[in-house]
Formats: C-alpha cells, structure tokens, sequence
C-alpha cells in the first residue's frame, strides 16, 4: 500500500486532504524531508502507516465563543483545541489568541508540538489551541469576558490527565489566571489543568522566562559544541514579547550584546545595547502597559524602522521570536552576507522553507523551533510534576533542570543531525523526536 512512498505523493495527498491550510503543509513538509528517507529505510512504520497517522490529529474541536463588550454588544469568535498526538503523554501545548488565528495555523502548531514534546524527555503529547481574538486595544473586563467564555467551551475537552494547555502569543498569566479561574468555577476542582499558572495557584518559577532562556541555552550549547560562546558576540532578537524579552536578558547574562527588539509595527535599533535597565522598560511596556516598541527609541533616542524586520542589522547572532515565516528568502541571505554564523528560534517555524535552504546551503548553525524553543514547554511539563506532588521547586532548581534538558535536545540532535560533518539541526531534531512518538504508536497497535 506505501509502496510508493515518496515526498512528492506524500505532500501531494496530504495536501488534498487538507486544502489551503499552507502553514501546515510547509510544517509538515520540513519533517517530511527527514523522516520519509528515514522511513523507507525502516519499514516497521512504514507498514504501520505511523507518518500517515501522525500528520492527522487525533482530533480537532472548533466551537463559538460569544461574549459582550464594554459597550454591550454581542461580539462572535471561534475557538479552536487540535488534540494532534498523544501516544507519550497527555496533550500539552498553547493557545493563541490573535486574529490571524486559523485552522491551518495551529495545525502547524500542534504537529511541530508532537516533536518538540518528545525531544524535551518529559511524557508530553501534542496539542494547540486559541481563538482569533485580537486582545490589542480591549479593556481588562473584555479580555477577561472572552477568556471566561473560551473556558467554558474549552473546559469540556481538557483535563490534567486528557489535554493541558499554556499560553502563546496573546496569552499570557493574565490570561490563565482567567481561564484557570473559569475552569475551577465550572469543574469544581482544582488541578494543574493548564501551565504557566501564576505563583499563587500553582504556577512554576522560571516558567515565564523558560522559553526565551531556553533558545539562548541551546545557542550556547550549538556555539560550545563547535568551539564558540555567545560572549561578546551581537545578537539581533525579533519580536518583544515573553519570548523576546527573556531570551534578551539570558544573551546579556551570557556576555552577548542585543541591538533590535521588534513588533509588529517595525523593530528599534539600538547600536549601543539594550541593557538590563532598557529591557525592564520593555517588559513593563509590552507585559503591563501594551504598548508599541517604538516608544523605545523615543525614550532612549535610537533609530526605530517603521513597517520593517531587523534582518539587514549586521550581527553574530539572530534570535527570531516574533512568529512565523518572520524570515523569508532575503532575509537570510541578507543575515548570512552580514555574517550572521547561527540562529536560534524562539519562535515557531519563523523561517520559511526557501529561507531554511540558504543557511543550510550557506552551512551556518540553525537550530529549528522544536529544539531550540522547547525549554517553556518543557517548564510547563515540571510544572505538572510539581503541581502532582503538590510542591514548588526553587528557581535555581529549575533553571538547572531547564539547562539539562536543553543540553540533552542538543545532545538528541546531534546524535540524528550529521549531515557529512555538517550537524543538521533540523535533520536532528525531526528523527529524535520522531522516533520516541513512532515506536509508542507501534506498540499500540492499529489505533
Ligand atoms: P507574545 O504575545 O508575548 O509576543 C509576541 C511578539 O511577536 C510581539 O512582539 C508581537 O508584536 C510579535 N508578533 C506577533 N505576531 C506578529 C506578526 N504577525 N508580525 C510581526 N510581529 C508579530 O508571544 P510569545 O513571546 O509568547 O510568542 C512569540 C513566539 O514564540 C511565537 O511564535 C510562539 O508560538 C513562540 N513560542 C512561545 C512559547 C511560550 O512559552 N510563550 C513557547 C514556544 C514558542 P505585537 O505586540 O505588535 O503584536
Ligand atoms: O509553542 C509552545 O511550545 C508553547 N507555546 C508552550 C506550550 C506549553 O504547553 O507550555
């Protein structure tokens, strides 16, 4: 029957059955480019249709989410949980609220979750959810109205032991701490139903910061392992979010000099470095004020480039963590003449396919999302061990865990990732992972 298993009819029938989701043709097509040789070669899941089965979630739940806005009119959005895989544990990933939210978007997501889950080592399945709720420009009491509204659809499909889900772009604590709040209303329990919970109730230290810190670790661990460190190297960082801002304060920590921050509006830059003081002023803007990274160069008197991406700074280092296909084609030629030697990505998929093939032709160090941004998903996974035996770990005991795990991904993907004396970080980290979830499956028999 997959006899003829190859690539092209892969993609071919996948995007049949799945017509116009392009984001998650293109997730599912850079794995493909690794796991169909790896396949071909190891008929067990060949036979037993594992790639088949994994590119379909196990299922996807899409729901209304109806609330009222400060001004009394009934506003309508739709909500979404793809439930993608959980042959190692129960699903665990985000939600998005933004609206660019769609279907094929957190298809991508929750499919690039299934691999990142498992190289993290914890038993993590793969789940994505949000909604196409734009929370810029909403008061408090409307963020709070949707997320309660979400919630009480969503609280029918999730559980400790079925679905925990975290935040993403657009959700934060402030967030949770609603929908935790919703859960705990209707359900009548309290358990460790989602992650990145807030102190008070459960919550884990180091989780906030564990994404951003996480994709510096794993540039280090990419730099030591070919001779190199981030101290005194200049980074450029995009996005100034969560992810944006704790991966800027972990560079700092490790000797770097951060020189762009961006958002959606354009990127500020700032040739002198964005210090520890500048980027407590960011997060107090961007997680308390909402507002727009331009204030930046007003307040400290730098350049800011409108309706532009940082990519033409010339760096050592780049650190995407906005969103995704953030890097098309010219931009990575652009970042590899500037002499840009790695990239670490905080975000998910932000490098497009074409963009992908010039590092990898230009033979620069690329760690892809699933490895490189893996450290929040896997505090969130120890904060569901913490929230099991019903106590908290110290940050020094957490940052140290998160480190290890980073190193162990790294370790993973070099094990996977020779490419004939080049380490193929994308190659790496899709067999690792891959593996783990296939013979799982396997074992299960036809399900
Ligand atoms: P936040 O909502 O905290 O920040 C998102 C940042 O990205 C903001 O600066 C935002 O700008 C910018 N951004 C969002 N969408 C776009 C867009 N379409 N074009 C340009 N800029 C955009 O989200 P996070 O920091 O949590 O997430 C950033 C990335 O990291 C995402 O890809 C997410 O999937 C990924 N990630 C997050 C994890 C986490 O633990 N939070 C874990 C692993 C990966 P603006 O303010 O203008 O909207
Ligand atoms: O993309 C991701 O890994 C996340 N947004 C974090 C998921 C989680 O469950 O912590």
């Amino acid at each position: 029957m997959y006899a003829d298993l190859s690539i092209e009819n892969f993609m071919s029938g996948l995007k049949k059955r799945n017509p116009g989701e392009t984001e998650f043709h293109q997730a599912v097509y850079e794995v493909a480019e690794s796991i169909i040789p790896y396949i071909l070669e190891n008929p067990k899941y060949q036979e037993a249709g594992i790639f088949q089965r994994m590119t379909e979630p196990d299922r996807t739940i899409i729901f209304r989410v109806v609330w009222e806005d400060d001004e009394g009119n009934i506003r309508v959005n739709r909500g979404y949980r793809v439930q993608f895989n959980n042959s190692i544990g129960p699903y665990k990933g985000g939600l998005r609220f933004h609206p660019s939210v769609n279907l094929s978007i957190l298809k991508f997501l929750g499919f690039e979750q299934t691999f990142k889950n498992s190289l993290t080592t914890l038993p993590m399945g793969a789940g994505k959810g949000g909604a196409d709720f734009n929370p810029k420009g909403k008061s408090e009491r409307e963020i709070m109205r949707f997320c309660q509204a979400f919630m009480t659809e969503l609280s029918h499909h999730i559980g400790p032991f079925t679905d925990v889900p975290a935040g993403d772009i657009g959700v934060g604590a402030r967030e949770i701490s609603y929908m935790f709040g919703q859960y705990k209303r209707l359900c009548h329990e309290f358990t460790g139903v989602l992650t990145g919970k807030a102190l008070e109730f459960g919550g884990s230290l180091i989780r906030k910061e564990a994404t951003g810190y996480g994709c510096a670790y794993f540039m280090e661990e990419m730099l030591k392992h070919h001779g190199d460190s981030i101290s005194g190297k200049t980074c450029v960082v995009s996005g100034s979010g969560n992810v944006a801002q704790f991966c800027t304060q972990k560079i700092l920590q490790l000797g770097g000099k951060v020189v762009t921050l961006s958002d959606s509006g354009g990127f500020i830059h700032d040739p002198n470095g964005i210090d520890q003081e500048k980027l407590n002023y960011v997060i107090d803007l961007k997680t308390n004020r909402r507002g727009r990274i331009s204030e930046y160069a007003e307040k400290f008197g730098c350049d800011y480039h409108a309706g532009e991406r940082p990519w033409g700074v010339p760096c050592d280092l780049a650190f995407p963590c906005a969103t995704q296909n953030e890097i098309e084609k010219n931009h990575a030629e652009l970042l590899v003449a500037n002499g840009c030697k790695a990239v670490s990505e905080g975000a998910n998929m932000p490098t497009t396919i074409e963009g992908v093939s010039v590092f990898h032709n230009a033979k620069i160090l690329y760690a892809p999302g699933k490895a490189a941004n893996a450290g929040g998903v896997a505090v969130s996974g120890l904060e569901m061990t913490q929230n099991s035996i019903r106590l908290a770990w110290t940050s020094q005991e957490l940052e140290e865990r998160l480190q290890n795990i980073m190193k162990s991904i790294h370790k993973q993907c070099a094990t996977y990732g020779d490419d004939n004396g080049y380490m193929n970080y994308v190659k790496g980290a899709n067999l690792a992972g891959f593996i783990k979830v296939a013979d799982a499956m396997l074992a299960y028999g036809v399900i």
